[in-house]
């Protein structure tokens, strides 16, 4: 915040002190300024979204994490034991040819975008983010820059133009998956770590020939608003910080508004990405000193697996989505379609319970300012001051919640789903409501706190 504050006054300063004539001088310093006030500027639906939706679909999806009598995971192959169906070429060793003939079948005749945008805006999401392209090199478009397509498949429409077309209608921030890094298609794509790499030439093939031609195409076509791209470990092979910024650059000449995670290099992101990607499942526990985001499963894998049963209870990731608001960060839950475009029963379900948490309680992770763990639970306070928010999800049991030193003066508590009134006390300079035995919400009950003005 200090560094964008800085950039605003640096750039207020010099555009009052130069004489109107005068060539705007720009050094170094300044540009990283401006860039960084660019940044927050761009960032600023995204920071109170803190909810979005992840999509992990592909053809990988019409497998649903079994091939020819092996389901994923495998411990008997050397590489099988992963739950995540998105990997399932790769783990369970279906050679090339077969795996690229799923394509002849992909039709995803129940997918609707519309009835998808609706069903994620009515759990509170904000933004979708679509596999556009994953690991294994398949593009959910029908892309001039390869055949391993959505054309070459007997499905002929624009999936992701039905997509973004709905986003827009709804309100809807739109992001794409683009896996820049591994491609297991192209002859000159990074592999999986235990197979042979491309050697540094046929990368830079893959590199100019299809990863910066499709995100270009990808821009033109969608104009979308978030980018999410992806590597890990602590090296980033290919992705080297010169790879890094040549498409941070692209995106940053041919799109301004999109946001780039962290993940573009993910042991070494630089000053240029929008905000930091955490590892799978990953929370951190404090501020990590930038915008950030979550990406979580609902079940262990990210794409489809129909044997995958480990469904995590609605109150677990709205837990979890408390959580990321009061550190500043954003819960992106995945979802994985069928290779039909439906979306699994189970998913459906947990959508709507938590958006009927959401219809009540989204004030309170929804433009709001980050604050921190509390004993019971997580604090969150309203963007413009006003309230603050304690998340309880431990529920004393003697029917006082204690706030502590609250800095503020406070001048009424309520439960806020139901606005029921509670008693506030204050005694020795520390606050606490007066609550009911039971909790009325069993994961996390909200109590607002209004600020006195
Ligand atoms: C990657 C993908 O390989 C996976 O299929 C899925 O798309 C997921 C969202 O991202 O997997 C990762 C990436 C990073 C870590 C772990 C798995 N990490 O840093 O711990």
């Amino acid at each position: 915040m200090r560094q964008i504050l800085l950039g605003l006054s640096l750039a207020l300063l010099s555009s009052c002190t130069s004489s109107p004539s005068a060539a705007p001088v720009i050094s170094s310093a300044s540009s990283q300024a401006d860039k960084d006030a660019a940044s927050a500027q761009r960032r600023v639906w995204f920071e109170d979204a803190r909810f979005g939706l992840f999509m992990h679909w592909g053809l990988y999806s019409a497998l649903e994490g079994s091939w020819k009598g092996r389901t994923m995971p495998d411990a008997s192959l050397p590489n099988g034991k992963s739950w995540y169906a998105e990997w399932i070429q790769k783990r369970l060793e279906i050679p090339d040819a077969e795996y690229r003939a799923l394509a002849k079948d992909f039709n995803p005749v129940k997918f609707d975008a519309e009835a998808l945008v609706l069903e994620a805006k009515r759990a509170g999401m904000k933004y979708i983010a679509l596999t556009a392209k994953h690991h294994d090199g398949f593009g959910l478009w029908d892309s001039k820059v390869s055949d391993f397509d959505l054309g070459s498949t007997p499905c002929k429409r624009d999936i992701l133009g039905e997509l973004a077309d709905a986003c827009r209608k709804h309100g809807i921030k739109l992001g794409f998956y683009y896996s820049h890094w591994e491609d297991w298609e192209h002859a000159g794509g990074a592999r999986p770590e235990w197979e042979k790499q491309p050697n540094d030439a046929s990368f830079e093939g893959y590199w100019k020939g299809k990863a910066l031609s499709q995100v270009s195409e990808l821009i033109a076509r969608y104009n979308p608003d978030m980018f999410w791209f992806d590597t890990w470990g602590t090296e980033g092979g290919q992705i080297t910080p010169k790879r890094r910024d040549e498409l941070i650059d692209l995106i940053r000449r041919e799109a301004p508004q999109w946001l780039i995670n962290g993940r573009i290099c993910y042991h070494d992101p630089g000053k240029d990405v929008d905000f930091l990607e955490m590892g799978d499942n990953e929370f951190p526990k404090e501020w990590p000193g930038k915008p950030w985001q979550s990406p979580a499963t609902m079940q262990h894998s990210w794409g489809y697996h129909a044997k995958d049963f480990a469904w995590k209870p609605s109150g677990e990731m709205i837990r979890l989505l408390s959580q990321c608001s009061s550190l500043g960060g954003n819960y992106l839950l995945n979802i994985g379609p069928k290779a039909d475009g439906s979306i699994p029963a189970p998913v459906t379900r947990r959508l709507r319970e938590i958006g009927g948490w959401m219809a009540a309680n989204g004030p309170s992770v929804q433009n709001t300012k980050r604050l921190g763990a509390a004993p019971w639970g997580w604090w969150t306070q309203s963007k413009d001051g006003t309230r603050l928010f304690a998340h309880v999800h431990r529920w004393p049991s003697d029917g006082i919640l204690p706030l502590g030193k609250v800095e503020h003066e406070l001048s009424s508590a309520a439960i806020l789903e139901t606005g029921m009134a509670l008693e506030l006390r204050q005694a020795n300079g520390e606050s606490s409501v007066v609550i009911p035995q039971t909790a009325p919400d069993a994961w996390d009950t909200v109590i607002e706190l209004r600020i006195k003005n």
